[in-house]
């Protein structure tokens, strides 16, 4: 994911082990640890047994299986570019067995391993490293040899740790094993010791005398001057733990804090943001790569017109607006909200005016038209011209629909699109019919009709002929739409009778203006509520 550079990890490892400079590397045990060691600076990263094991919660004894120790290995060098040394501790059994976790390694880029010589199954050299047995010498030159002979890179490293310090058997086995180890082909060695100073080591380095790489590990003698160990020519220090001991410092802390003051208050400031997480998860790359490959959906905006009280409910609308009445149990602006989330709407903006405060439905936002009581609709969409967007939907709150006339619509394709219900005979009108005359009547053919808005009317106008349907309160609004939008907003707000104008009055100024507004038809299937006996029937149309 951050792989800038060029250079091999194996290639990389090798440099580390092969430069006349000290180098560090520090240990990770997962993908997000690996990843803050990258960013740290290190070159490196010590896949530790110990930390491993301790991240799952089981003990560095081989507990966890070598396929789930390089399962999260996988995560860590995915996630970074810098190499990973494994402690792969003794190889996880005989010679067939290293062969077979080489080829796996570098199939996951793993840059090296790095083997010991004690019995499987090991166990932490620093709880019982006296009494584990080593391994017998030849058996172990020959895992190091079937290692080395079945790595494909020739820059995967294996490196050979010596425990005869640790188990008590002097410096002259030491220097023993590892001239065998390197004679077999190691790329270098560790010289491991649990004293709290570091003269073994000193004195190992000072025998050995750069016959091969030296990498130490100085957990227990970790107050040494890092001088001491530049001028004695090691090679590569690992920081064998700090990581996990860290975290779980870190942990043990902030969760006695939150058990303690059963509050997030306090913490807060102590522990990474959630963005830092998604920092290091890489959450900007993703969104790159999406802008790159993924078609951008323009989401749609639905703005709901709903300030008025619905006077002719009485005393159903006294404490709050009708679209906050309950239809078969739900508010209507609810029922509302849920079928613009089926469409995956989820920006809606809706304009309250009477008893605003009652309108509380969650995922919308509201905004306020208080003139509400001396205005009609075009304040209310005058209200909220700051949330208008090139792809928007402009709804009266109190229409009940079935799903696929607002699926269909926005299917649909035209600078502004108004739905127009073409059955006028049996359907029950209450409230403003708002006819409308189009440029040619619904043929309810299959074949997709262009049609036209000529007129939208309160009333059935002599001489127009048969109204072509009712307008249901829906429209859809493209880029040009909306600037066709704005500018009528804004020649109506300097007439006097804007506070009376309504959207139909809208529509009627673009279509003199010569614009095309298209028609959708569909025949029936919805309904507004406007007086009590279409509640009735509202009940009866969300239970069909
Ligand atoms: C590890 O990190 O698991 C090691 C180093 O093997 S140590 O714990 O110091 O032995
Ligand atoms: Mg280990």
């Amino acid at each position: 994911m951050t792989n800038t550079i060029t250079e091999s990890k194996c290639r990389q490892l090798r440099r580390l082990l092969q430069s006349s400079e000290l180098d560090f590397i520090l240990e990770a045990h997962n993908g997000i640890t690996a990843r803050i060691v990258e960013q740290a600076g290190f070159r490196g990263i010590w896949g530790s047994g110990l930390a491993l094991s301790a991240q799952f919660g089981v003990r560095d004894s081989n507990e966890a299986s070598w396929t789930q120790i390089i399962d999260m290995l996988e995560f860590m060098s995915d996630i970074t570019s810098i190499p990973i040394l494994l402690d792969g501790d003794t190889g996880y059994g005989n010679f067939n067995n290293m062969r077979r976790l080489v080829m796996k390694l570098e199939q996951r880029d793993i840059a090296g391993v790095c083997i010991e010589d004690k019995q499987f199954p090991k166990t932490n050299s620093f709880i019982d490293g006296e009494r584990q047995p080593l391994a017998d010498i030849d058996e172990f030159c020959g895992k190091i040899k079937a290692g080395k002979d079945s790595q494909r890179d020739d820059d995967f490293s294996i490196v050979a740790r010596v425990e005869a310090l640790i188990a008590g058997w002097g410096m002259h086995e030491a220097l023993r094993r590892a001239e065998a180890y390197h004679e077999a082909g190691a790329d270098a060695i560790l010289i491991h010791s649990k004293l709290s100073h570091p003269d073994e080591v000193l004195n190992f380095a000072g025998e050995w005398a750069g016959r091969s790489p030296l990498v130490i590990v100085p957990t227990k003698y970790y107050s040494t001057p890092t001088a001491v160990f530049r001028k004695a020519d090691i090679h590569l220090i690992i920081w064998a733990n700090h990581m996990i001991r860290a975290a779980v410092a870190a942990m043990e802390n902030i969760s006695q804090q939150i058990h303690e003051q059963e509050s997030l208050a306090n913490v807060e400031d102590q522990i990474a943001t959630v963005n830092e997480i998604f920092s290091l998860q890489g959450a900007e790359e993703l969104s790159q790569a999406q802008s790159r490959y993924l078609k951008q959906k323009q989401e749609t905006h639905a703005i709901v017109l709903a300030a008025s009280r619905g006077k002719s409910l009485h005393e159903l609308t006294e404490d709050r607006p009708k679209v906050m009445l309950s239809i078969g149990g739900k508010p209507l602006l609810r029922r509302l909200v849920d079928e613009f989330k089926k469409q995956s709407i989820n920006k809606i903006t809706v304009v309250a005016g009477y008893k605003a405060e009652t309108v509380d439905i969650s995922g919308i936002d509201v905004c306020v038209n208080h003139d509400f009581e001396k205005s009609a609709e075009l304040c209310s969409l005058a209200c909220a011209e700051a949330a208008f967007s090139d792809n928007m939907l402009i709804m009266y709150g109190d229409v009940l629909f079935r799903s696929y006339i607002l699926n269909d619509l926005l299917h649909s394709e035209g600078a502004m699109v108004v739905v127009v219900d073409s059955k006028l005979e049996s359907t029950h009108i209450s409230g403003a019919p708002d006819y409308i005359y189009c440029t040619q009547q619904d043929d309810r053919s299959l074949i997709k009709q262009e049609v036209f808005i000529r007129h939208i009317s309160e009333h059935r106008e002599t001489g127009q002929g048969k109204p072509s349907g009712r307008w249901i309160g829906m429209l859809k609004v493209n880029a040009t739409g909306r600037q066709w939008l704005h500018q009528a907003l804004e020649e109506l707000q300097g007439s006097a009778d804007f506070n009376t104008l309504t959207v139909p009055d809208l529509l009627n100024h673009l279509v003199q203006q010569e614009k095309k507004i298209h028609v959708h038809y569909i025949n029936g299937h919805w309904l507004d509520v406007n007086s009590l006996d279409d509640i009735d029937r509202a009940g009866d149309f969300t239970r069909r």
